[in-house]
């Protein structure tokens, strides 16, 4: 399996370099991709030079800070480009351990998408306040009660998509941008009725740098799951299918 392991980056110049350590260490065979959105804290300058010395590392620069699911749908498109087997999100502020990617890769090899949650048995949330794990909790269950879907922890972002359940979705039409991102693209590959198994991980919460949740990524996520949701009943009622 050739693996390309995505980080998207804003702002992450104290925590990027233990994570990419961490990974390269963790998972040797994995190559990575940097998507930095131009931060200026100078990440995308630390990526470039990283990259320079390690033929795996590679970085990808967007010009202006556009949300976390446009770098991933640009990471996506340049790692199918280059053929990879597998294409795993990862976030750079060590909430996903690289230690437990093997868990994930090993699942992927019989499964279209895995997700690694906090919510399964043998899933954790480390350092996180209560009032985080409320918002997290109705996150997970809204998505999952409006969209039908049976799983744990749909919002979660420690991923790993088979290439092939990628080129079955058309990701020019994926418009989402924060938490709504993982979302949308979970009820998709759902749609398609391939298969989406979860894998318990250790969520750590970030010890350096800024969160980048915002009541805007909230709200997008709210309004557009409720949307979904209201079509495909629409569509169940009426035995006609909508734009997605
Ligand atoms: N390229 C890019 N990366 C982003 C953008 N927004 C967030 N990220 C990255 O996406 C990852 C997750 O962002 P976080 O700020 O940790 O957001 P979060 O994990 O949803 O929120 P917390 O749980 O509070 O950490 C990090 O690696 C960020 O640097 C963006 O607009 N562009
Ligand atoms: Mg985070």
């Amino acid at each position: 399996m050739h693996v390309l392991t995505i980080i998207p980056t804003y702002n992450e110049i104290e925590s990027l370099p233990i994570t990419l350590g961490r990974l390269r260490d963790a998972v040797p065979d994995s190559d990575v991709l940097v998507v930095d959105d131009a931060s200026p804290d100078g990440t995308g300058a630390w990526a470039d030079e990283r990259a320079a010395q390690d033929a795996n590392v590679h970085v990808l620069h967007r010009s202006e800070k556009n949300g976390l699911g446009g770098a991933y749908i640009a990471g996506f498109r340049w790692g199918l480009e280059r053929g990879y087997d597998v294409l795993v999100e990862m976030d750079a502020d060590g909430s996903h351990q690289p230690e437990q990617l093997p868990r994930l890769l090993e699942a992927v090899r019989t499964a279209d998408l895995v997700i690694g949650s906090r919510r399964v048995p043998g899933g954790k949330m480390v350092n996180w306040p209560a009032s985080r794990k409320l918002i997290s909790a109705a996150g997970s269950l809204y998505p999952r009660i409006m969209l039908g879907l049976k799983l744990t922890d749909v919002t979660a972002g420690y991923r790993a998509y088979r290439a092939d359940t990628l080129r079955k979705i058309d990701l020019d039409a994926v418009q989402s941008k924060g938490y709504g991102f993982q979302v949308d693209m979970t009820f998709r590959v759902a749609r398609l009725g391939l298969r989406i198994v979860e894998v318990p991980i250790t969520f750590v919460e970030r010890e350096l740098g800024e969160s980048k949740m915002s009541g805007g990524i909230i709200g997008e996520a709210v309004v557009n799951v409720t949307k979904w949701g209201a079509q495909a009943r629409w569509e169940t009622l009426t035995g006609r299918s909508g734009r997605r």
